[in-house]
């Protein structure tokens, strides 16, 4: 099967072919994300914030209040709506398309009423036994990122024969398992899940990425969400030492350009008026013969 083009991602529930890449600006109301952690914890600077990526041209902002980074410990579900509700009603409000980040069912239908229109899941709907019943009983779209278990220890999963194989196996795995929940495939995204339970000192964020055809035909749109994630800082490196986060984000942008270019339905990032540019510059790359 062939890459599909622009104009043929496959059909998603609720969102308009716009003939490009999207871009899904990150806002993470949380004390301790790896990449911007305690910046926007309080409510009125995560508005700002996203309000802010709104304006710098993002289709969506992600709204999360839980960190995922490696070693994370979990936030229960109250917590995590006093963190992201506030947020999500008034970005919506305001008229971003707002999607929630969440693994609670509880806090995805919570946001949905509030006027999210997407619901991310990291965990693919295994942390939450009710979130999959949920997503099938609201019609939302629904991300579904790989994912081999909480980030507490995540990375002690990190070991496969061929990731890109084994990743496309468990998530297709994954998809038959959430239809049979009731769930329309029109309603799912997938994701690789860049580094989550992958070893940034191995190939395997850099395998998923420059094989996204394998994960394309499998027939569903690809969301990517490699921005600062600490491969990019290990190959940006200065001898040991990693380039920090905040320092990742024009190397963010040239994998956004490239996987833009191979297909990709959106992209997870930070700087997001760069990868604006990116996406635009890539769907005029895929509309050259
Ligand atoms: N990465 C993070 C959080 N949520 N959601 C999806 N679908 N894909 C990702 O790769 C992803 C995610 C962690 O990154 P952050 O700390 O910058 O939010």
């Amino acid at each position: 099967m062939s890459t599909p083009h622009v104009g043929d991602f496959p059909p998603l529930i609720g969102f308009r072919e716009i003939g490009r890449c999207r871009v899904v600006g990150v806002v993470n109301v949380t004390p301790d994300s790896f990449s911007d952690g305690g910046l926007w914890f309080d409510s009125a600077a995560a508005i700002e914030h996203g309000l802010a990526l709104t304006g710098s041209g993002a289709d969506l902002v992600d709204v999360g209040g839980e960190s995922t980074r490696p070693g994370a410990q979990r936030v229960d579900a109250g917590e995590e709506l006093r963190r992201v509700l506030p947020v999500v009603a008034e970005l919506a409000a305001s008229g971003s398309v707002v999607s929630i980040d969440t693994m609670h069912a509880d806090v995805a239908r919570q946001a949905v009423e509030a006027g999210a229109t997407l619901v991310n899941d990291v965990s693919g709907g295994l942390a939450d036994p009710a979130m999959v019943p949920f997503i099938a009983a609201s019609g939302v779209p629904f991300v579904v990122m790989h994912w081999r278990g909480a980030s507490a220890d995540m990375q002690a999963r990190a070991h496969y024969d061929d990731v890109v194989a084994d990743v496309r196996r468990e998530l297709a795995q994954r998809v038959a398992v959430i239809v049979d929940g009731g769930v329309d495939l029109d309603q799912l995204i997938l994701d690789p899940g860049i580094g989550f339970a992958k070893n940034p000192d191995a190939d395997h964020n850099w395998a998923l990425l420059r094989h996204l055809d394998a994960l394309l035909e499998l027939g569903r749109p690809v969301l990517v969400g490699a921005s600062r994630k600490t491969f990019l800082g290990r190959l940006l490196a200065t001898g040991d030492e990693a380039r920090p986060p905040a320092q990742r984000d024009h190397a963010s942008s040239a994998i956004t350009a490239l996987v833009a270019a191979a297909g990709a339905w959106g992209v997870r990032v930070h700087d997001v008026a760069a990868d604006v540019d990116a996406v635009r510059v890539a769907a005029r790359w895929r509309a050259q013969s």
